[in-house]
């Protein structure tokens, strides 16, 4: 193991010999590069002991270069491969001038080993090394990344599979690994700096004077000045779907970018394992393969009842495993485009190297719409929503008391002391029950019926607060699932087991993401981090419904750590054990959790920008509730 790596007199040295632009070709881990021959496919690091060392190293894509911070010398980290039911030890050395931390992520462990700086541990001071130690009671893929500063952005993370003990219920003749990331050769404090001063800085697709007289001719003038001017007076963009776009970011497939082409090859009637583990600071991706089916086998580690779909989206730090069966002697290509279209990166199945197969033109970027903002109430009694024109105007007056937030601003914060386990009560004028009722429906995913928003407006930090919100678990999302692909969406996904704990939750909670998008403040229930230092409490032990609550016109990834989050998705007794959960606009989602593991755990929003402005909270496993079962 230690020879993999690359210390930086050897590569100064190897420079020399090489010269500096061949070995910065190199920089990519081997596994990035496609095997010529059979036999190698993923180089990898496995075994008991693993030594890792995070360091400053050049990093080029096309012409330019700047510098990255590198697992073992490269972007993304080596392959750790693992086997499930052994104890692994990793040595992780930090050779920057920071501390650093690795966070192994989606890993049932314990707190200590869980890496997250101020949370479990003091984190890994400069010239230390910080050694990990736990068992693998799980299988499937992971992946690796710094829970330190922007450390995730400039190129610490990497891949993690862990094999199961028993026979894989997955059937493959080969597998690659393709981890999709975001690049930047900005200062990712600079550019947090630029969005503070101006939200909408790194989007250069707003509408324009062209589109707005193309949707005067389309949907007549009336129709179009409202729209236009409910959004400005709002404060928002509804082209607004990343915070930074393709614009600063270099789209990664294995670590290259589209131009290098990573190439997986494959033997026509093979059945080939693809492990998508989205390692991007900001960026949410929809991928697909033209020309081939994609069974999703895996989602977030966990195997699920195989479904089949011609396109999926990956939120930050979510995984899927998908198979596919390429036929033909021909190349296809792997394509991953940003949420907002602003770019993608690509790479390649072939049956031989170098080749390439088309590339799909972009398609147009999507809109933010009235449901984004909990204001389209599909078989609802429309009631007091006058809704004057046709889409999209909403008509102003409807507009004017969504605009919570700039009027708050004046008014005193109020009822926002409430403890966590009166939220359901508290909070909102849930009704929940009635509105089933009155709508005649059933279904047993929560908040299929739309919930009414309580009065709590979450105080100055939040900028909006939609009138109702529902699940959203059945749509695509945004952009996707008007073009005849068929898309997967969260309630395909079925765990391939049920789920074990039996009991109905004994107590349900509920959590607001909130947010400025104008001033990219961003928190939980009105308050960042800072302002919310007391940790979320779950009793040991206990099963419990947690219902996330988006309040903002953008998606957001939640992820918990040291429990699996088992998603309400009306599967019944196949609930999907997920990680990372993507919130819509809008939406309501609810997860059951069991407490079974103790200490102190990380809960946050994994877009790295929105951690680092307040969306970020401690949950706190403690205390004694009803025995879990084991
Ligand atoms: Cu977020």
């Amino acid at each position: 193991m230690k020879n993999d790596l690359i210390s930086r007199r050897q590569l100064l040295k190897r420079a020399g010999a090489l010269g500096m632009l061949a070995v910065l070709e190199r920089l990519a881990p081997a596994y990035a590069w496609a095997r010529p021959t059979e036999a190698a496919q993923t180089p990898q690091l496995n075994g008991k002991v693993i030594d890792l060392t995070i360091a400053e190293t050049p990093f080029r894509i096309g012409d330019r270069t700047g510098t990255a911070h590198t697992i073992n010398g490269t972007v993304p980290g080596p392959l750790i491969r693992l086997r499930e039911g052994d104890e692994v030890t990793l040595r992780v050395t930090n050779r920057l001038k920071e501390i650093a931390s690795i966070h192994w992520h989606g890993i049932l462990l314990p707190p200590e080993m869980d890496g997250v700086p101020g949370v479990s541990f003091g984190g890994i001071k400069p010239r230390t090394t910080f050694t990990y130690r736990f068992p693998l009671k799980q299988s499937g893929t992971y992946w690796y990344h710094s829970h330190s500063g922007f450390q995730e952005q400039l190129g610490v993370y990497g891949p993690m599979i862990i094999d199961p003990i028993e026979s894989d219920p997955v059937r493959y003749d080969r597998e690659y690994v393709v981890i999709l990331s975001d690049w930047t050769f900005e200062e990712p404090m600079k550019m947090m700096g630029k969005l503070k001063k101006q939200a909408g800085y790194f989007n250069f697709q707003r509408r324009t004077m062209r589109e707005f007289l193309s949707d005067a001719k389309k949907n007549g003038w009336r129709a179009t000045f409202d729209d236009y001017r409910m959004w400005a007076r709002m404060r928002m963009d509804p082209t607004d779907f990343a915070d930074i776009t393709g614009h600063a970011y270099t789209y990664l497939m294995n670590g290259l970018s589209d131009n290098a082409n990573w190439t997986a090859l494959f033997r026509p009637g093979e059945r080939v394992r693809l492990r998508f583990i989205n390692a991007a600071a900001m960026s949410i991706f929809d991928v697909r393969i033209p020309g081939l089916k994609m069974t999703v086998v895996q989602a977030d580690g966990q195997n699920v009842q195989p479904v089949e779909v011609d396109e999926f989206r990956i939120a930050v730090a979510e995984t899927y495993d998908v198979i596919v069966e390429p036929e033909e002697d021909r190349a296809y290509t792997i394509f991953a485009e940003s949420i907002d279209r602003s770019g993608y990166t690509r790479g390649t199945l072939a049956p031989r190297p170098g080749m390439n197969a088309e590339v799909p033109p972009p398609r147009p970027r999507p809109l933010r719409t009235m449901e984004d903002m909990g204001m389209s109430m599909e078989g609802m009694d429309h009631g007091n929503m006058e809704m004057p024109d046709k889409e999209p105007s909403g008509g102003m007056k409807d507009m004017e008391h969504m605009q919570h937030g700039a009027k708050d601003e004046a008014m005193p914060e109020t009822q926002h002391d409430y403890e966590m386990e009166e939220m359901p009560k508290e909070h909102g004028e849930h009704k929940m029950e009635d509105t089933k009722a009155m709508l005649g429906m059933r279904s047993e995913i929560p908040g299929s019926a739309p919930v009414k928003h309580g009065p709590d407006t979450h105080g100055p930090g939040n900028q909006m607060v939609p009138d109702f919100t529902r699940s959203r678990l059945g749509e695509p999302g945004a952009g996707l699932g008007n073009d005849g692909r068929r898309v997967l969406v969260y309630t395909d996904l079925k765990s391939l087991h049920p789920y074990p704990d039996r009991r109905q939750p004994e107590r349900e909670i509920e959590i607001h993401i909130t947010g400025h998008m104008e001033r990219f403040i961003w928190s939980f229930d009105g308050k960042k981090y800072s302002e919310a230092r007391e940790p979320i409490h779950f009793k040991y032990g206990e099963r419990l419904r947690w219902t996330f609550v988006n309040d903002t016109m953008m998606e957001h990834p939640l992820h918990l750590h040291g429990m699996f989050m088992e998603l309400e998705n009306g599967a019944g007794d196949y609930l999907p054990r997920k990680h990372t959960v993507n919130v819509k606009p809008a939406e309501r989602v609810s997860v059951a959790i069991t407490a079974d593991a103790p200490g102190p755990w990380a809960f946050h929003c994994h877009l790295l920008f929105h951690m680092e402005a307040g969306m970020f909270r401690v949950v706190e496993v403690s205390g004694k509730g009803a025995e879990a079962p084991s």
